[in-house]
């Protein structure tokens, strides 16, 4: 009898967190397809678009840095320039928050040509599928909790049976727009090789005036050494963070003596107190004891 109701126990936990993925991905994809058809591209909008791991982010930056004073203010690089897909098909943000972005709207997108919205301008960037492999295997164990070692992400990378799919349909699909007016191809080696050569494509294909100093503080700020120095600003774990309302960095806080004493008010105090006092123990009184902690 034990037996047959642990079996059952499993199966129906098993079903249930079945039945409650597929509908956190229903939902998901009922909210992508509802922002989908209410977005409306501006022209004067900017979608870097790539396979995952393919220099996303160091473009989205390049951009953010073009367009703006640079400040570092934001907490995370998707609060001035949201990823299209994740924050709608989330609920992260609305159609109508991002109608709230002023000009030019930078997005992040992993999107295939054909579910792209049209009518804006796109910065596609393509890496080498080997570097990207690597890059996306690191990131599926850091970030997604995979287990499993390079020769079976591997496998599912061939396969096309990792998130965005195929990197070779990808590639393709937007290959077949590489010669459009709204594109810029860009690829990871001509950004690590020439990164002057790269800022003034950007800078002509967005038709923006970049004078030599902002240039040189544009390249100075993109660098690898830069970024990394400003990891948590870039790093997707401090979105899934600030997703929850998470705060990373507070764990070791201050570490000092007396700090109880400044944050309680006194009547916090002298109710503490009486809690304390109340208290049924049978050893020495808790008061007593807290003054040894002291
Ligand atoms: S994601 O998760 O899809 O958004 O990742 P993405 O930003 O597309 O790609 C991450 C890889 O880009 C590298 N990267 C850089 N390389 C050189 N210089 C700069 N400034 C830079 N910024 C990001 C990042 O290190 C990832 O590559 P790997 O090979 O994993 O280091």
């Amino acid at each position: 009898m034990k037996f047959v109701l642990t079996k059952i126990l499993s199966a129906t936990s098993y079903a249930t967190a079945k039945t409650r993925d597929a509908l956190d991905t229903a939902l998901r994809v009922q909210n992508f397809a509802r922002g989908i058809l209410q977005f409306k591209a501006r022209p004067s909008d900017i979608f870097v678009v790539t396979y995952p791991r393919s220099g996303t982010t160091w473009v989205q930056y390049i951009l953010y840095l073009l367009t703006t004073d640079g400040s570092m203010e934001f907490e995370h690089i998707t609060q001035v320039c949201p990823w299209f897909e994740r924050s709608l098909a989330l609920g992260l943000q609305t159609v109508d928050d991002l109608e709230s972005y002023s000009n030019p709207r930078i997005f992040k997108s992993h999107l295939p040509y054909a579910w792209t919205p049209k009518g804006a301008r796109y910065i596609y960037v393509v890496r080498n599928s080997m570097d990207v492999a690597v890059s996306y295997y690191n990131l599926y164990r850091s970030h997604l909790g995979f287990s499993g070692d390079f020769t079976e992400f591997l496998e599912r990378f061939m396969k096309g049976q990792v998130q965005y799919r195929s990197w070779q349909e990808h590639v393709t699909g937007w290959e077949a727009h590489k010669h459009d007016n709204s594109v810029l191809w860009l690829t990871f080696k001509e950004l690590k090789q020439n990164m002057n050569a790269c800022l003034d494509s950007i800078a002509t294909f967005l038709n923006l005036q970049i004078d030599a100093d902002k240039l040189a503080q544009v390249q100075k700020h993109c660098s690898f050494e830069s970024m990394k120095l400003h990891e948590d600003k870039f790093d997707h774990i401090t979105s899934l963070l600030i997703e929850k309302g998470l705060k990373s960095g507070q764990f070791l806080r201050k570490g000092k003596i007396g700090e109880g004493d400044k944050f309680f008010t006194e009547e916090q105090k002298q109710r503490f107190r009486n809690s304390l006092q109340q208290t049924k123990f049978s050893g020495p009184s808790l008061l007593h004891l807290d003054l040894f902690l002291r």
